[in-house]
């Protein structure tokens, strides 16, 4: 099928068709082949139009917490209410867990065979960057073809909740009600990310989980209160690091609500989902908790309440779209990163010099920062037309720039690149 032919099988075709199209769509994206990628440019540029309507919900949570139990129930709950519901998943390990959502399909016993739900797999392959690609493009594909509530889904596994957050209109986190979960999720920087703190299993101990929940409670109130100051957004659009090396203090470049978090502003949303929003205009959203039970389908209504409040919230205060923005700018230079270390590793000048200079900066005998200037100047020279060849920069310390971009002559015995 042609890019053109799965567009229309998305946006016009019956169920069957649409089904087809979506899988196909997705594949395509999925694929690494470079004609398959610009077969992937030209549908993702014929979706766009008819993307973004769709509420982005993340939700993590480590193995066992019941994610899977608890969106087969939300699920099967937003169904009912009229929504449409897409599943994806982001799991970088699953290459060697098998994926988790396939797995799962099991405690997803209706929703996955449910014909207004559509579930797909983690991408099976690829870095954190690479996959989290891959799941926001499906999320287009989905919203295109009139899905309205997108579920990512990712279990804790290295910053996977941060590029989960950094791709969702609002971002849960399911907790057990034993102690020492939350410590877990403080440590790990992802306390701090989420919009929602849900307890799951409230029905196995009542107390546990109303002890579980002002303990969240008050962590989540002192993340507010040592929030970092403000740090404006854009500044770090154009400069954010991989996904891999997101360091927490940074998660919130796109999370302006969360930087200025102000001490006792939680108090108002201790406990309940339902709270007043007298001022909504110019109010912030203050994390909440919402005990739940996935397992007997209780508190699901509580949950999407808050949702839905929060969904209120961050449109009447500017959030909402200042958000999406964000991330799609973020998304870009993060693309943009990702490409250009690839094309700097795999260019023949920087892999013809990058062994020696590397043994070299190991050894003590180069400067580090003088090797990043010599690789530099060795990869931008490919766009110059240069006489001298490439070993000059290997005796030249002084002046790199005028290194050589005769790489077919100095990369010859080093093939594969
Ligand atoms: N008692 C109880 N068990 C639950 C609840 N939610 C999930 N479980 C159970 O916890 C186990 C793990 O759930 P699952 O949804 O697979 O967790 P996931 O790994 O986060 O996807 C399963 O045996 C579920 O039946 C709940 O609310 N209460
Ligand atoms: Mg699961």
């Amino acid at each position: 099928m042609t890019p053109e032919q799965l567009l229309q099988g998305l946006l016009q075709g019956t169920a069957p068709v649409q089904r087809r199209a979506m899988a196909k769509a997705i594949t395509l994206l999925e694929s690494t082949r470079a004609d398959h990628r610009l077969q992937a440019d030209e549908l993702l540029t014929g979706l766009l139009p008819h993307t973004g309507k769709s509420f982005r919900l993340g939700i993590s949570g480590v193995p066992g917490v019941g994610k899977s139990t608890f969106i087969e129930a939300l699920g099967l709950y937003l169904i009912g209410q009229g929504h449409r519901v897409a599943v994806l998943a982001v799991d970088p390990s699953s290459t060697v867990s098998g994926g988790s959502i396939l797995g799962d399909k099991t405690r997803m016993e209706h929703l996955s065979v449910h014909p207004d739900a559509y579930i797909r797999p983690s991408p099976s392959s690829g870095t954190l960057g690479g996959v989290a690609e891959k799941t926001r493009e499906a999320m287009l594909v989905c919203e295109a073809a009139g899905y309205d509530v997108v579920i990512v889904e990712t279990v804790g596994v290295g910053q996977s909740e941060t590029a989960v957050a950094n791709m969702t209109d609002m971002f849960c986190l399911l907790q057990l009600p034993n102690a020492g979960d939350d410590l877990q999720a403080i440590k790990k920087g992802v306390m701090e990310i989420a919009d929602l703190v849900v307890i799951n299993k409230a029905d196995i101990d009542a107390n546990a989980a109303m002890r579980a929940e002002a303990q969240i409670t008050s962590a989540l109130r002192l993340l507010g209160m040592h929030g970092r100051e403000s740090v404006h957004p854009e500044d770090h659009a154009s400069v954010r690091p991989e996904p891999s090396t997101v360091r927490p203090e940074l998660v919130d470049s796109v999370r302006p609500e969360l930087v200025e978090g102000q001490p006792g502003a939680i108090q108002a949303s201790t406990g309940s989902a339902r709270t007043e929003q007298s001022s909504a205009r110019t109010e912030r959203w203050h994390p909440k908790v919402v005990k739940i039970s996935a397992l007997l389908g209780q508190g699901v209504d509580a949950f999407w309440a808050a949702v839905t409040e929060f969904k209120a919230l961050q449109t009447a205060n500017g959030k909402f779209a200042l958000r999406r923005e964000q991330q799609a700018l973020a998304w870009m230079w993060e693309r943009i990163e990702a490409g250009l270390k690839q094309s700097f590793r795999t260019q023949a000048a920087v892999r013809q010099l990058l062994p020696q200079l590397s043994l070299q900066v190991s050894q003590g005998q180069v400067a580090a920062s003088t090797a990043a200037r010599q690789l530099l100047a060795a990869y931008t020279d490919r766009f110059t037309v240069r006489a001298e060849p490439v070993e000059a920069l290997l005796s030249s310390t002084t002046s790199p720039s005028t290194g050589s971009g005769r790489t077919g002559t100095v990369s010859s015995g080093r093939t594969g690149g």
